[in-house]
């Protein structure tokens, strides 16, 4: 009689203990989820550019930033580089590409709308052979797509 006391105890222990457990982990899971999916949904890329001045430059991030799901466009004049933000389940980096493109600029996947270009400002009309994406680090250049 004692050992089916004892044993009865015992599962009532082991179930009490694998509940909390299940609670716990279940908990930690779904947080762990909300993080990851945080980190799926927002991406981070930048790619090379070409422009010459601040209006470029306003063109440019007017451009990215018009694509539904950028959050953050920043183009750097010295680099010819720009940094986006997106959420990756609202647009794709070809979008943004694209997008730059039409308004008359050069990316290093897509070149620049011709009409849009010849409408630019005298001052924005930028070189076709301009480096683009100045880093001075060749190898993140060339896995800077990769890397989300
Ligand atoms: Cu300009």
């Amino acid at each position: 009689m004692k050992k089916v006391i004892l044993s009865v105890a015992v599962v009532m222990a082991i179930g009490l203990t694998s509940c909390k457990n299940e609670t716990k982990q279940e908990k930690e899971s779904t947080e762990t989820k909300t993080e990851v999916s945080k980190d799926m949904a927002m991406a981070d890329i930048s790619f090379g550019v070409r422009g010459n001045c601040g209006m470029c430059k306003k063109t440019i991030e007017k451009a990215a930033n018009k694509v539904e799901g950028v959050a953050n466009a920043t183009w750097d004049v010295d680099k010819k580089k720009i940094d986006v933000s997106f959420d990756d389940a609202k647009t794709d980096e070809m979008a943004i590409h694209n997008a730059i493109a039409a308004s008359g600029y050069d990316t290093e996947k897509v070149s620049g709308n011709e009409e849009a270009y010849s409408n630019l400002p005298g001052c924005c009309k930028y070189e076709h052979d301009m480096v683009m994406n100045q880093s001075g680090d060749k190898n993140e250049e060339d896995h800077s797509d990769h890397d989300h």
